[in-house]
């Protein structure tokens, strides 16, 4: 069966995952199944917290679905901000929240530390589309969601909607 994503406010969502310390056949097994979930809900990126597992393991695709010519499997990502290059804002969503949409500001070039399924180390800069998909699956990773870095009206309005939508998933049909 394929994996279900989490959805906010599930509280899972909020909490910081755990380094991983081996790459068992079940880590493989995850991550294969990971790529084909995002995939599946034309993603770009997806943290294993959003399918329920609190372990540092990312996988991300910014050719996305219809390429599927740049999977990366990431374990235990560490990101620096190449600080000399500034911020950009960039128009976000999350398969964890949903129906919104909104501008985040992000480190333009960052330092991506990680290992790959093989075990090889991973050193290299990210820009553009990749380098704000690492972060925002690395912020999956430490618990947060792209909508903690909006505004706090903003965030007060979505959260609303969120209510209703749950008070209405839960009205007995007439
Ligand atoms: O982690 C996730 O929830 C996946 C998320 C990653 C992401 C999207 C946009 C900016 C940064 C990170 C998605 O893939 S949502 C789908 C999406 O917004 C998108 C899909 C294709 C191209 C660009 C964005
Ligand atoms: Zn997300």
């Amino acid at each position: 069966m394929p994996l279900t994503i989490l959805k906010y406010p599930d509280p899972s969502l909020s909490l910081p995952s755990e380094p991983v310390t081996e790459v068992t056949p079940e880590l493989r097994q995850l991550a294969a199944e990971m790529a084909d979930a995002m995939y599946r809900a034309e993603g770009i990126g997806l943290a294993a917290p959003q399918v329920g597992r609190r372990v540092r393991l990312i996988v991300v695709d910014v050719t996305g679905p219809e390429e599927r010519k740049g999977r990366m499997v990431l374990i235990n990502p560490r990101l620096t901000p190449v600080e000399d290059e500034g911020r950009v804002e960039s128009e976000e969503g999350c398969l964890s929240v949903h129906e919104y949409r909104s501008k985040v500001k992000r480190y333009a070039k960052v330092r991506l530390e990680a290992q790959d399924l093989d075990g090889n180390a991973v050193d290299m800069e990210a820009e553009g589309l990749l380098s704000v998909c690492l972060q925002h699956e690395v912020d999956h990773l430490d618990g947060k969601l792209f909508i903690d870095h909006i505004s706090r009206l903003k965030r007060t309005l979505y959260d609303g909607r969120v209510k209703k939508w749950l008070r209405e998933s839960r009205e007995p049909r007439l």
